[in-house]
């Protein structure tokens, strides 16, 4: 592939709102986001988190390496376990999502934990968020706050081979 051709992809970069339920799809190189969104904050918190599916459509395996955002200091990537019978939750490094596959992002389940948000999150206002990859460039997705009473119940995680 040459130089302009990757260029061109870069920039083809586009914000899809398919539905009124706030399902957006964002594409880059391959990495398709769909149905984004961020918790509204709770009254008197300044913590909140973010569900997504990442879908891979390249030929190898993609790493989330981190995820940032300008309206709260500090996201991480976050895995719920269980453990003992109690569900706890825990920091992961990086997220992996493998070729022609997809990670699903959901309640109980992989999250972005989002730390002091700098104002409160209403539901209808949008956020922008920046996922950072090891080879892949960066992807700024524009997502939905939304309360939890529009939560939709989690999907279970499927994978394309
Ligand atoms: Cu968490």
């Amino acid at each position: 592939m040459n130089k302009i051709c990757l260029i061109a992809i870069v920039l083809s970069f586009t914000l899809f709102d398919i539905s009124s339920n706030a399902l957006a799809v964002e594409r880059n190189s391959n990495i398709i986001i769909e149905a984004p969104y961020v918790r509204a904050s709770i009254p008197g918190t300044d913590i909140t988190s973010a569900y997504m599916s990442i879908e891979n459509k390249n030929n190898e395996a993609i790493i989330l390496t981190g995820v940032s955002g300008l309206f709260a200091d500090r996201i991480e990537i976050h895995q719920h376990t269980m453990s003992n019978g109690m569900m706890k939750m825990r920091q992961v490094e990086q997220l992996v999502v493998n070729e022609q596959s997809k990670v699903i992002l959901q309640p109980m389940g992989y999250h972005l934990m989002i730390f002091n948000v700098k104002k409160a999150l209403l539901p209808e206002e949008e956020v922008s968020l920046t996922l950072h990859f090891k080879q892949q460039k960066d992807l700024v997705i524009t997502i939905p706050v939304q309360s939890i009473k529009q939560e939709k119940p989690a999907k279970k995680q499927h994978h394309h081979h």
